[in-house]
């Protein structure tokens, strides 16, 4: 039986962390598609771990970028000081953003991507002599990382609620999921996108003077929330009200980057161009922290021309901001996304991805599909009084059938690494499929936990024995 860590110390993220430690799931390696656990699974990464291992786990090419850099410059001051990696990390990343996103700002993860956007906007109408634009627009169910900003225009209470009020000048359109209209619709629904959009025009007009709106922030496709995709038009049309009253339009895309929808960026997808676009996870493949926020260029050259000569132009960064570290990875991946035609790869596979989402119709316990690119969302019947649990069950189920999926409140997320096989992609869905028929079947059973994952429940017994023998003998010395 393989020995667990001690559990007590390490306090998990966005994690039910006591049931967690009564059921650890650890992983212990990964190669490709696959992990494979510490009691010696193997398991399928219907998740690119969160979204963010496009090319696959462990890749050799930056494995070994990392470990020279690691050998030859491993930090050189951020401030007033740089290297030549974050300028050839900056430029491949600039000429892999869509058209004008050329001015490339770097951070740690996509919650400082978010913050720092959101600053820049701000900073940039005080710089251009607007200093009275200074609302920020969010959306319901947004997701825009954890910290203050973030929350702040993000839509979804649970993750607010909890950290005061966060900061003023904020206000929230609509979502635009609609399961009664839409429900099972392959790809982008088709109705209701510019009616939605103009219901931003209208809110801003008459509850607020749009001439105080610094920027519009949305996910192309809200990720977190539960893959809600944008109706047809709808991202045009809120273009074109940002460009009628001057408001920056924030991509947040740090889900959607990097070949997720079958193209670079979402943005691609949508032939829409935001005036500031966030993205991190698929940067660097999730192998090193790193964030990055691409601007227009004009935005960033209004700094560079309206700031005092030899003034610093904008007050923010990190001590890590474009590690040499991370601008390995992010260069090592990028020659990775370029040889190995990733997002040509992710566009081929997305019509088998699809078929085989819906396939899932008709299944027990499914309310809706909602899919695009290389992304589902399978939306469950919620069991009265216990949101998320049918979902858990479908996750552990899963992770006992040797397949790794993602779920938040009732809705499963699926988004292999874009290396994935058909064949992998199937036996995904079709996982998903027998797990959701056994749930519907035990009724009640399926939600208690207890029953799932026997082998970890015992590692933990094991601990609790360790931890008291541990006890006893720092009693007796
Ligand atoms: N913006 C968006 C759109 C995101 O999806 C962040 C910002 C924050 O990124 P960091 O690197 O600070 O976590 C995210 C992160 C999930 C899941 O499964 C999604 C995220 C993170 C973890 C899990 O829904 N998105």
């Amino acid at each position: 039986m393989p020995s667990l860590p001690n559990l007590d110390h390490y306090w998990l993220p966005f994690t039910a962390n006591r049931q967690f430690k009564s059921m650890p799931r650890l992983f212990k390696a990964a190669k490709g598609n696959y992990y494979t656990t510490i009691d010696d699974r193997t398991l399928l990464d219907g998740t690119a771990g969160l979204w963010c291992v496009a090319g696959g786990h462990c890749r050799e090419e930056i494995a070994s970028a990392v470990s020279h850099q690691l050998r030859t410059l491993d930090y050189a001051p951020a401030f007033q000081n740089s290297h030549p990696l974050a300028f050839e990390a900056a430029e491949r990343l600039a000429q892999f953003m869509p058209n004008g996103l050329d001015r490339i700002f770097f951070t740690n993860s996509g919650s400082e991507s978010v913050d720092t956007a959101l600053k820049i906007a701000l900073a940039y109408h005080r710089v251009t002599g607007n200093p009275l634009r200074n609302k920020l627009i969010g959306r319901e169910r947004g997701y825009h990382g954890v910290n203050f900003g973030g929350v702040s225009v993000g839509g979804i209470a649970g993750n607010s609620k909890s950290f005061g009020n966060g900061l003023a000048g904020v206000d929230h359109i609509r979502h635009p999921l609609d399961i009664g209209r839409n429900a099972f619709t392959r790809g982008l629904p088709g109705d209701g996108g510019v009616e939605l959009a103009n219901e931003f025009e209208q809110r801003i007009t008459t509850l607020h003077d749009p001439a105080t709106i610094a920027a519009l922030i949305v996910e192309p496709m809200q990720g977190s929330a539960g893959v809600v995709l944008p109706p047809q038009g709808y991202l045009k049309r809120l273009r074109e009200i940002c460009d009628k009253y001057g408001i920056l339009l924030i991509f947040d895309e740090v889900i959607t980057g990097f070949g997720r929808l079958g193209t670079r960026f979402a943005s691609d997808y949508f032939g829409v161009v935001p005036d500031i676009l966030t993205c991190a996870k698929g940067l660097t493949n999730g192998a090193v922290p790193m964030g990055a926020v691409a601007v227009k260029r004009d935005i960033h050259d209004a700094f560079m021309s309206n700031s005092p000569a030899n003034a610093i132009e904008l007050p923010h960064g990190y001590t890590y901001t474009a590690h040499p570290i991370a601008c390995a990875a992010a260069i090592a991946t990028n020659e990775i996304f370029i040889t190995e035609k990733l997002v040509d790869r992710s566009a081929g596979l997305s019509n088998h991805f699809e078929q085989a989402a819906h396939s899932l119709n008709g299944v027990p316990l499914v309310r809706d599909i909602r899919n695009i690119g290389m992304v589902a969302g399978i939306e469950l019947e919620p069991t009265p009084g216990k949101p998320g649990a049918r979902a858990f069950a479908a996750y552990l189920k899963c992770y006992e059938m040797g397949v790794l999926i993602r779920y938040t409140g009732d809705v499963i997320a699926i988004s292999p690494p874009l290396t994935i096989e058909k064949n992998e992609i199937d036996r995904i869905f079709s996982c998903i499929a027998e797990a959701l028929t056994s749930i519907a079947a035990e009724g009640d059973q399926a939600l208690d936990f207890t029953r799932y994952l026997k082998n970890e429940q015992q590692w933990a017994a094991h601990q609790q024995e360790i931890q008291q023998q541990q006890r006893i003998l720092g009693n007796a010395a």
